[in-house]
């Protein structure tokens, strides 16, 4: 076998080979689509997040079929026999194939960028409060501040339904992390410093209703780093409104 045209034998392998990659991409794009891959989600962070990850997932998934079905059709049809101790043929390159190999690699590497950049340009784009809640975190439990009410909690974390909220978040001792993995949010706690993130809950809900609504320290930080976690509970504003006007009291 030399390098340049493909002889009658490689041409089929190459047919076979495309022709069962076009099936498994098929297979696996049918799954990625109708398959619902994520957790519980509450918020509008979630849904740009959600849309983006599908995005990367069904760019992603005919370059895992194409691995894995030229790797399963290499070691099935081209395994060395028991006995065989020979090196194989040597293989000379072909610039087709390397070009070809450069050019899709790049296209799919400024694909796979889109989304990132599209979704950090929808998570930026709404940067104005309705309502501020100071986070403190500590070992092992978190404190919210309700910014003008002057309500303090230490309970589950109460939010209005479609109110854009944004989280003030602190550490007195050591780092650690604001996650709400409902929302798909997440915040390093740093003490000395104020680090900020913003939030729409769009669904009303609690931690009954699935675990994923909770705020749970991400940076391990001690001990209790895994209990240190607490409630998240979104109802609608009159009942936010009505529970503000009952805890102040
Ligand atoms: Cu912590």
């Amino acid at each position: 076998m030399g390098g340049g045209a493909l002889n009658n034998r490689n041409r089929r392998a190459l047919i076979t080979v495309g022709v069962i990659w076009a099936i498994a991409t098929a297979v696996a794009e049918y799954l990625a689509v109708t398959i619902d891959l994520h957790p519980f989600g509450a918020s509008r962070e979630a849904r740009i997040i959600d849309e983006a990850f599908d995005l990367l997932l069904y760019l992603a998934v005919p370059v895992f079929t194409f691995v894995v079905v030229v790797v399963g059709y290499s070691i099935a049809r081209h395994r060395a026999g028991s006995d065989d101790e020979l090196d194989g043929p040597p293989i000379r390159t072909n610039r087709a194939f390397v070009a070809a190999w450069v050019v899709v690699t790049s296209i799919l590497t400024v694909l796979l960028i889109i989304p990132g950049f599209v979704g950090l340009d929808k998570l930026a784009a709404e940067p104005d409060p309705d309502m501020v809640i100071d986070v403190q975190a500590e070992q092992w439990n978190w404190t919210f501040t309700y910014v003008g009410s002057g309500l303090t909690t230490e309970d589950t974390l109460v939010l209005p339904v479609d109110t854009r909220i944004k989280f003030r978040i602190t550490a007195t001792d050591v780092i650690h992390s604001f996650w709400i993995p409902a929302f798909r949010i997440k915040q390093d706690a740093v003490p000395g410093q104020v680090t900020e993130t913003l939030v729409t809950p769009e669904v009303i809900g609690s931690f009954g209703d699935d675990p994923v609504m909770r705020v749970q320290c991400a940076e391990l930080c001690g001990l209790g780093h895994a209990r240190m976690w607490t409630k998240v509970e979104v109802m609608s504003r009159a009942d936010f409104d009505a529970w503000i006007a009952a805890a102040g009291a």
